[in-house]
């Protein structure tokens, strides 16, 4: 039974050995704040949930281990064959807590899930993120003392709490401008010691190399039935998702199996702005599924103030990844009323290179390899985009399984009769009309004009045509040390300023 929202959406943790006291919580994720104290023999484990309601249902505690789970698992029914029967295991948390208990750390290899953890049990705090670290998860180690966060802001020390000195970590990359804090890359368990602060990590998953070659008929049912249950494992319950439909494929598929699980009609959403909208093509797939379809047109001007909201969510700095990330802020953000499901078509692109247009497989085999290689850390699909209005997100095209498959599918499958996502489309062909899945590819930032509007707004501003990636690059960086740096609220920081600002200096460095 999948609720609307996971138990708990967010965590600050401390680990200590002595006495402190933990920072205080700052999160944008929206929701209660429920704190928790674990003592256990060695170390206290402290806690500050953010939850809709249940948010004891989010930590675990047996003998001497404690955890905390943020997000939820997608193969619970697979998981709990591996626990002696009579189990009794009725949360995500207690799940993971009941196979830490059996398998220690490689428990995390076992999860399929969209999930952020921390577990204390004897002087170890182990922090662990999902396959494609889709909950973004940071950490300050220190000796005696282990702080971790779901987002960075949380980590960042107020003058009135002066942090220990941060111990580094190997492997995991630190964060711009916040000393000490380190991000758990992707698919990884962090072993740390309290005692020390030291940390040993543990890779629980990596992207497929190697291409598997299958027949057409045996790629699209793999992939059918793949998305499909994934999906399912989304949906099931008595919550309606909603699904944010851009009109093309990878959202269409989503929105075709998501009501296919439904009882009644779904829910779909689509954005635009007074510049550029899908909605035709998102109202063809409506139409189709008998979806209950919603519009929202974001004027291009609010569109860019939203920035410092982007950036506060995803807490990214890639300036491309925030170009795709800004529509889907705003669109969030004007959605109001009571906390939704969500699930996007997002991710899709990544594993078949739809973004790539690229018709030579060899060319395209380098995309997707490049492509899994590079997506750590810029936290395209966290769901604190959508937790800022109190909504969970959720993307199936990068549950474990499908993602799996799609990645080491052979080229020629992804590209295939001069179609790109030849194999997603093929799959989806008797669930949608023709037209939808022969669309080709307009990405969210094309789509709603950001590329082109936040590039008119920099040259607008005197950068000249030469310079505008590297611009938006550093308005990004800008906004970052205001909002999560600094700490500043995304409302009193303005796009305008920063885009000045970096086009000041951008002259004065001619
Ligand atoms: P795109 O594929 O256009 O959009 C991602 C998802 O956002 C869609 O599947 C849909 O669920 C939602 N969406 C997009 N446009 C709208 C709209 N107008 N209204 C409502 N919902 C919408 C960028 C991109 O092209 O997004 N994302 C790529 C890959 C990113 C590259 N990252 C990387 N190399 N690490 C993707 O795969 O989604
Ligand atoms: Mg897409």
């Amino acid at each position: 039974m999948t609720p609307t929202l996971p138990a708990a959406t967010g965590f600050l943790v401390s680990a200590r050995q002595g006495v402190g006291r933990a920072p205080g919580p700052v999160f944008a994720t929206l929701g209660a704040h429920e704190s928790t104290a674990e003592a256990l023999r060695t170390q206290t484990l402290d806690a500050v949930l953010v939850h809709s309601g249940s948010a004891e249902d989010a930590v675990a505690r047996f003998g001497d281990t404690a955890l905390v789970l943020a997000g939820e698992l997608y193969n619970r029914e697979e998981l709990l064959t591996l626990l002696p029967s009579g189990s009794d295991v009725r949360t995500d948390a207690q799940l993971v807590r009941a196979l830490l208990g059996v398998y220690d750390l490689h428990a995390f290899r076992l999860l399929n899930g969209r999930f952020a953890a921390a577990a204390a049990l004897g002087n170890r705090v182990l922090l662990a993120t999902d396959h494609a670290g889709s909950v973004p998860l940071y950490t300050l180690p220190a000796p005696g003392r282990v702080l971790a966060a779901t987002e960075i802001k949380a980590l960042v020390p107020s003058t009135a709490d002066t942090p220990p000195a941060g111990r580094p970590v190997a492997d995991a990359p630190r964060v711009r401008r916040v000393p000490g804090v380190h991000q758990v890359p992707a698919g990884t368990v962090l072993d740390l010691d309290v005692r020390t602060g030291t940390a040993v990590t543990s890779r629980t998953w990596a992207p497929p190399l190697s291409r598997r070659v299958m027949s057409e008929a045996e790629a699209t049912a793999a992939v059918r039935t793949t998305l499909e249950r994934a999906v399912r494992a989304r949906t099931a319950g008595g919550t309606t998702p909603l699904v944010v439909l851009s009109g093309g494929i990878d959202s269409s598929g989503v929105a075709a199996l998501a009501a296919a699980h439904t009882r009644g009609p779904l829910d779909t959403l689509s954005m635009g702005t007074d510049t550029a909208d899908e909605f035709a093509e998102a109202r063809v797939v409506a139409g189709h599924l008998g979806s209950a379809h919603r519009e929202i047109t974001v004027p291009t001007a609010d569109l860019l103030g939203q920035l410092p909201y982007a950036v506060w969510a995803s807490e990214s700095v890639d300036p491309d990844i925030i170009e795709y990330l800004l529509p889907l802020t705003a669109l969030y953000r004007a959605l109001d009323g009571p906390p939704r499901r969500i699930l996007t078509g997002y991710g899709a692109d990544i594993p078949l290179a739809g973004m790539h247009r690229e018709d030579r497989l060899p060319q395209l085999d380098t995309a997707v390899a490049y492509d899994m290689a590079t997506f750590d850390g810029l936290n395209e699909m966290t769901p604190v985009l959508s937790g800022i209005q109190g909504h969970w997100s959720t993307h199936p095209y990068w549950d474990r399984d499908v993602l799996d498959l799609l990645v080491s599918l052979e080229a020629g499958l992804k590209r295939r009769y001069g179609r790109d996502k030849w194999v997603l489309r093929e799959a989806m062909s008797a669930l949608l009309p023709q037209e939808t899945v022969n669309r080709p590819k307009l990405g969210v930032h094309e789509g709603s004009g950001t590329t082109s509007s936040f590039s008119l707004l920099l040259m607008d501003a005197g950068v000249p045509d030469a310079d505008v990636h590297r611009a938006k690059s550093l308005v990004v960086r800008e906004i970052f040390d205001r909002v999560v740096v600094e700490g500043l609220d995304p409302a009193v920081v303005s796009t305008t300023d920063a885009v000045d600002q970096v086009a000041a200096r951008l002259k004065e460095t001619e």
